[in-house]
This record gives C-alpha cells, structure tokens and sequence, in this order.
C-alpha cells in the first residue's frame, strides 16, 4: 500500500518524532548532483531550516531565484524498540518534487508541492544506529505540472523561472519531517460522512486497515466520556443529542479506531470528527440546513523569510485576526495548506474552501512575456495537446491526494478543482467535464465542487461554469478595470454582470476583490494605491453583492500582503491585503470588521 494520508500521532501503539531544525544544504548551481551522486552525502554544504522556504534566508539573489535542485541532508536515529514497528519518514511536503534517499538508498519519491508523503525505511535503516537521509528538491514548472509556469533558460545555462501565477515561487521543505513508527497491523485509512437525524448526529464510516483483526470504535465527547461505539470496518454510527460542529462554535468528537485481538489492542487511532451538512440548494449553500453567508478571504501562506514554510506563531496569529474581523470563512489559494491550518479551522470552526495547487492555467502572463520580448506568438493554454494528456494526469492526481488528505475535515465545506483557468476557451470544457466527473467520484460526502472563475470569462464567454455547483467569482471593477474616477461606473457593470450569474440560479461567491493598497499612504480625495481608495473601493463592491440575492459570499482578495515575483505591477509584492504582511491592519480592516459583525452568519439573504 501507499502513503496513508492520516495525520501521525502519538498513541499507545504509535510513536512519532518530529525530525525537523536544521539540517545541511547545499545548491545544486550546475545541475551535477544527481550524476555525482550526491544522494550519498553531501560535501561544502550550508545550513537550513526546516521547515521552510530556502528563499529569503540567504543575502544571495541567485539561491533566492534559484531553478533546478537543492539538496538537503540530516542524521536520525532509529531506536533498537522500533525493530517490531513500520518505520516511515514523512514530509508534511516539499514544493514541488523530491527524492529521499536513507543511507543512499532511494526510499520515496513525490511529485507535487502541497501533499505529504512517506517512505517506508525498515529494509535500509540500521537500528540503534544514526541513518543519513539526504533529499533533492526541484522546483521547476511547465505546462504540464500543477501549478503551471515557465523556463527560459539563458545561453550560460541560468534558468529563469516564469510562474504563470501571482506568488512568490517559493521552495523547499515546507512543513515538518517525522519519523513514524506504526504497528505492523494498523490503521491506514479512515472515511467518515456525517449526517443530522433530529436531535441525533449520524456518522457512516469505512475503515481500511493493513490486516484482517476485528475493528472496535468509542466515540468520545470533548470531555473524553466515551458517548457511543461500534464495530467492523463499515458501518453507521449514531450519537444522541448530537452537539453539531457549526461555523464559529466548533464541536469535535473523537472517532477512535483500534485493532484488536481480543483484549490486546494492536492499534489506535484517534480522528477529530464533527458532525455537520452541507448542500447546495438552489441558490443557497446551506450548513446544517441553514443559508450560511461567507465572509472572509482569500489568503496565503505566506510571511517574511518563512516565505511559505509552516510556521505556528503566524498560523495563530492569522486565526486571530480572523475572529477580530468578524471572518467565518477562508479560500486555502492557491494551494492546500498545512495540515495544522485545517485543524485549527476544524477547531475553531472556520469554514474553509479548499483549493488545489491547479493555479495558472492561463497563457495570458506567457503571451505578456512573449509580447514584451518580441519572442513567440499568441497561445492559448487549453489548446496545447500536452495539457489535454499529462496537465491532466497531474491535476487529477492533485486533487485525488487533496480529497484522501482533507476529506475528513469538518471545515471544508466546499472543493475548488481550479484557480482562473482560462475558461474563456472551447477547449477548456471537455478538460474541466472530465475534470469535474472524476471528482464527483471521491467525495462521500458531495461537497459542492467549482473553480474560480476570472475577469476574462464573464458571464456569457465561461464554456465552464455549467459543471460548477456553486459559482466561484474573482473580479477586480473599480482596479484592473474601471479604476480610479470610474469607479461608481464599475459598480454598476459589476451589478450587471451579477445580474447575469444570477440567472443561472446558482448560488455566487465573490471569491476574489481587492485593489493593491500601500499601507499608511494617504490620501484627499483618494487616489488608487492609497487607504481611502481602497475602502471607496471595498463599498463600491459591497453594494454590488448585496445587490444580487444569489450572492451568498464575499471573500476579500487578501488578507494580507504577500510576495510576488518581481514586476512592474507589484511593489515588493502584492499590496491587497486588509493587514500588512507583518499582520497590522490597513484601515480597510476596519471596515470589514464593521460590515462582517452587522451581517449574521446565516440567513443573510432571507
Ligand atoms: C487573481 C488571482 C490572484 C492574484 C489576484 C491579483 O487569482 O492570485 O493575486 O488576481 O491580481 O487573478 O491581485
């Protein structure tokens, strides 16, 4: 078997150990390492901090823009006691490819930036012995990997990275490495679906383990009184005066797993559960049968040299900033988070859209460059033949591991295949037909499942949107368009747009509106960039959506600042944030804070 997607914890069967801190590192500048060898060990190496971005560590602008490999290595020891266990290595993730080697030997290899992966290293560790592991990380992109972009590679050799999306390419190992040790028999995989019965919580489970010893389940309260149980792999199980798991009032029951021969327990796990619906009905998205409103943000991961490693200081302080400004609800752009970001939305009963890293799937930001330097001619993404044969692969497989990871959650209310991909192009639609087919597979529970769609494919040109349950919006009227002195008239192309959306008679998200603002510049009368414009800006578009009843939700484009490649539209990076990127709010946040404590969770839109 693979990968188990479950989350490593310690119980009285399990043992994990977080191997991260500083390990060796070492630059892979002419692209020799993999010939030479050096999966063996390295040798002239530098240290680096893991987890993190490699990027923003160094004074060096060459390992910041760095295209190609970057090595790591470390040391572990592996106690004589786990002899009996399975023992893995497990990367939280690594952005976007690697190859693990323990003691020279290729133990895991994993493509794609935002998963965790493991390898198994009982056939090549030496017990009671301290083991190297050395790991290759690659972050280059193309048309057919996800997220997409382009290299242009200078004469000298240089690469140069062109991502097709509007953040920082950063790189490296970016959340924890454990160690795992797990019983021979144990848990691999759990599903749970939840329903509503009355007063009664119902939850249908299956369960897959790696033998054939019975099953036992307790469901525990938050108080740890186990409330009911079951047995077998596969059944139902129903809890009495449920307490529901509700935006901004949390409950999590513990689903606790154990194999067991009689009365010896082989393994036990324990899986946080809430229980909760969602539907789509008509133009509502209903949460535990009630029309939830989303009010939010689109975020990232993202903070100063950290870059977009996990770092636990600005986990918490964002969740923080979240419930000051009265938000119920976040889009994970581009890419899924850590997996310590959805337990503490699980926690703190944060609705979450959960998005794939399927991001730049636009040749727009290409034809940009091929017009600047006069090279290439005009292309469009979905006209390309490999994106119809290997993007595809790649995508379905982003989001197979997105829906094994996260499926669990009781916070993610809702999957986002895709962020803007040209869907102004005929080709695109039997690309996202069959995209949005496979999907509908994975989910027992049928979350509703879309994609963003941008400014390019306004209603009446998006060949995509009839596959979406929920309509996924990012408009910029009043910054892109229509900016400046235009802006009552970008309002009112904005209501007319809606107007067109809305006839589909599915519900609407604004899933993205923001204008670029500098923190602390000031301006009478406001002027673009400045912190009076955007808030001109955020009340134009305010009363844009609550013109248009199938507008269930506004998700603010960003929460905070965050990096970019450098360019001529960003200063430092990209300045929509409603705080700065050392999280202090603009006087936007202000604003929000108001508008989002006056409009209730439910029932917004009667
Ligand atoms: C949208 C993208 C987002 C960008 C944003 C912007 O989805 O990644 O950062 O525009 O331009 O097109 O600020």
């Amino acid at each position: 078997m693979k990968n188990s997607f479950l989350y490593p914890v310690d119980t009285c069967t399990r043992r994990v150990v977080d191997i991260s801190g500083i390990w060796k590192f070492k630059v892979d500048k002419n692209n020799e390492g993999r010939a030479k060898g050096w999966k063996d060990g390295l040798v002239d190496t530098t240290l680096m901090a893991v987890p993190s971005s490699y990027n923003d560590i160094f004074t060096d602008k060459d390992i910041r823009e760095h295209v190609g490999d970057v090595w790591y290595e470390t040391e572990v020891f592996i106690p004589v006691e786990w002899k009996n266990f399975n023992v893995d290595i497990r990367f939280g993730s690594a952005t976007h490819r690697a190859v693990v080697w323990v003691n020279g030997i290729e133990v895991v290899s994993h493509e794609g930036g935002y998963m965790p992966f493991s390898g198994r290293l009982n056939d090549v560790v030496k017990f009671g012995e301290k083991n190297k592991v050395v790991v290759v990380v690659n972050n280059e992109l193309d048309y057919t990997t996800i997220p997409c972009g382009t290299i242009k590679t200078y004469e000298d050799g240089k690469k140069i990275l062109f991502p097709f999306f509007d953040f920082f390419n950063y790189s490296g190992l970016h959340r924890q490495v454990k160690l795992v040790a797990l019983p021979k028999e144990s848990v691999y995989d759990i599903t749970v679906k939840t329903d509503i019965k009355g007063k009664d919580g119902v939850i249908d489970y299956e369960i897959i383990t790696t033998g054939n010893s019975d099953v036992i389940i307790d469901i525990l309260d938050e108080d740890e009184k186990v409330v009911e149980t079951g047995n077998g792999k596969k059944g139902s199980i129903t809890i009495n005066d449920v307490n529901l798991w509700k935006p901004g009032n949390a409950y999590l029951y513990t689903f606790n797993v154990k194999i067991v021969n009689g009365d010896t327990v082989i393994d036990d796990y324990p899986l946080p559960v809430g229980i909760r619906t969602v539907e789509v009905k008509e133009n509502r998205i209903l949460i535990n049968g009630e029309p939830f409103y989303f009010k939010g943000f689109g975020k990232h991961e993202d903070c100063e040299y950290h870059g977009r490693g996990y770092n636990p200081v600005v986990n918490l302080r964002d969740f923080e900033l979240l419930n000051w400004i009265g938000a119920n609800s976040v889009r994970t752009a581009h890419y899924p988070y850590a997996e310590e970001f959805m337990q503490m939305a699980d926690r703190k009963g944060l609705v979450v859209i959960d998005e794939t890293p399927a991001v730049g799937m636009f040749d727009m930001l290409n034809n940009f460059i091929a017009a600047g330097t006069g090279a290439g001619k005009k292309t469009g993404f979905f006209d390309r033949k490999e994106v119809h044969t290997k993007t595809i692969v790649n995508h379905k497989d982003a989001i197979r591991e997105l829906l094994l990871r996260d499926k669990n959650h009781p916070c993610v209310v809702m999957w986002c295949l895709a962020n803007e991909p040209d869907t102004s192009q005929d080709a695109s639609a039997p690309y996202f037909k069959q995209i949005f087919e496979y999907a509908k597979t994975l989910d027992i529970q049928n979350r509703p499942m879309t994609f963003t769609n941008f400014l390019m494919a306004p209603f009446g040109k998006c060949k995509v949107h009839e596959y979406a349950d929920v309509i996924l919006l990012n408009r910029y009227y009043g910054w892109y368009m229509q900016g400046g002195p235009e802006l009552p008239y970008a309002k009112e192309i904005f209501k007319k747009e809606l107007q067109g959306w809305a006839s589909t008679g599915k519900p609407i998200i604004i899933s993205e509106y923001g204008a670029d603002t500098m923190s602390g510049v000031h301006k009478l009368p406001s002027v673009m960039w400045s912190e009076e414009y955007q808030q001109e800006y955020l009340n134009a578009q305010h009363e844009a959506f609550d013109s248009c009843d199938n507008v269930v939700g506004e998700q603010m484009w960003n929460f905070a600042d965050f990096q970019t490649t450098e360019g001529i539209m960003r200063v430092n990076g990209n300045k929509k944030g409603a705080f700065t990127r050392t999280r202090q709010p603009k006087g936007a946040a202000y604003l929000l804070k108001e508008r989002w404590n006056n409009i209730p969770d439910y029932n917004y839109k009667k």
